[in-house]
C-alpha cells in the first residue's frame, strides 16, 4: 500500500521553506551586524595600541541569541510568534566590550557610537545606575547598516561595556542565579550585593593606582597632542626633503 500526501501538502512545505528561508536570511543580518561591529572595535583597539600606546580594550566577545531564547523574550513581552515580532527584539545580535577602567568603558562607548554610520537607538547606564543586585555595565543598543548585494539593512545590536571587575562579577552572578533556577534565597542576594560593592570598590582602587602610576589618561587630549605631534613631524621631513637634506 503506497501512503497519498495530502493535496495541500506541497502549500504547506513551500510555505514553511518560505518562512525558514526568510528566518535565516533574518538571523545572517544580525551575524553580519555582529560582525560590522566587532570589526569597528577591532579597528579602535588597535588604534589605541599603536598611536596611543595604550589598550583600554581587555577582551571583545560575540553572542547571538538562539532561536528558543528569541522566542522566550517574544512570548515575555507578549508578542505574537511572527517574524515581525522577532525584529522587536533588539538584543539578538550582542557584542560584549570588557575594558580595563571605568573610564574606558566611557571612552570606548564614545569612540564607538561617535561613529557617523552608528545610530544608537538606546542606552542604559547601569555603571551610573546599578540594578539593586549590583549589575553594572553599559548598555546600547545601535544600529549599523549592513551592505548586502541587492540591498542595505539597518541592524540593531546590542553591546556591553564592561570592566574586568564588573564582568567577573556578572558571569558569576548569572552562575549563581542558573544554579537555583531564579529562586535565590535572602542571604545570596546580599552576598551579591556585598560583593558586586567589593568589585566597584576595587575599579577605583586599580583605576586610582593607575593613574597615579602613568597619569590620567585624557584621550581627546592627548589625540591632540598627537596630531600635534604628527603634523610637527611630517612638516619637518618635508622641509627636509625640499631643502635636499633628506637624501
Ligand atoms: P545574555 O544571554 O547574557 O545576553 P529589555 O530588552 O529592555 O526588555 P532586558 O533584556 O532585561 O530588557 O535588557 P537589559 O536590562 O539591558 O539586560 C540585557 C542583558 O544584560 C542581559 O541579557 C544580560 O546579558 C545582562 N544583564 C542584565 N541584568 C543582569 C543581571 O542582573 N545579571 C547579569 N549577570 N547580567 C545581566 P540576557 O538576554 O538576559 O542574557
Amino acid at each position: 500500500m503506497t501512503a497519498t500526501a495530502p493535496e495541500h501538502a506541497p502549500d504547506i512545505i513551500e510555505t514553511f521553506r518560505g518562512v525558514r528561508e526568510d528566518f535565516t536570511r533574518l538571523m545572517l543580518s544580525y551575524q553580519f551586524g555582529m560582525d560590522e561591529i566587532t570589526t569597528k572595535i577591532r579597528i579602535l583597539r588597535e588604534e589605541f595600541d599603536k598611536l596611543h600606546s595604550y589598550n583600554p580594550i581587555e577582551q571583545v566577545t560575540t553572542r547571538l541569541k538562539s532561536a528558543e531564547s528569541v522566542v522566550d523574550k517574544v512570548t515575555r513581552k507578549g508578542l505574537e510568534p511572527s517574524l515581525s515580532s522577532f525584529r522587536k527584539i533588539t538584543d539578538i545580535a550582542g557584542v560584549r566590550v570588557t575594558c580595563s577602567f571605568t573610564a574606558d568603558t566611557y571612552r570606548v562607548f564614545e569612540a564607538l557610537t561617535g561613529q557617523p554610520d552608528v545610530r544608537v537607538l538606546e542606552v542604559k547606564d547601569y555603571i551610573a545606575h546599578p540594578k539593586p543586585n549590583g549589575y553594572r555595565s553599559l548598555h546600547a543598543i545601535v544600529e549599523v547598516p549592513v551592505f548586502l548585494s541587492s540591498r542595505t539593512v539597518n541592524v540593531p545590536v546590542e553591546v556591553q561595556f564592561r570592566t574586568v571587575a564588573m564582568d567577573f562579577w556578572a558571569t558569576l552572578e548569572h552562575k549563581i542565579f542558573y544554579k537555583y533556577d531564579g529562586d535565590v534565597p535572602p542571604e545570596v542576594v546580599l552576598k551579591l550585593e556585598e560583593s558586586a560593592e567589593t568589585a566597584a570598590q576595587m575599579d577605583r582602587d586599580m583605576e586610582a593606582l593607575h593613574d597615579s602610576v602613568h597619569g590620567p589618561r585624557d584621550f581627546r587630549e592627548r589625540d591632540r597632542q598627537d596630531d600635534q605631534v604628527i603634523s610637527d613631524d611630517v612638516v619637518r621631513k618635508l622641509s627636509q626633503f625640499l631643502s635636499g637634506e633628506g637624501g
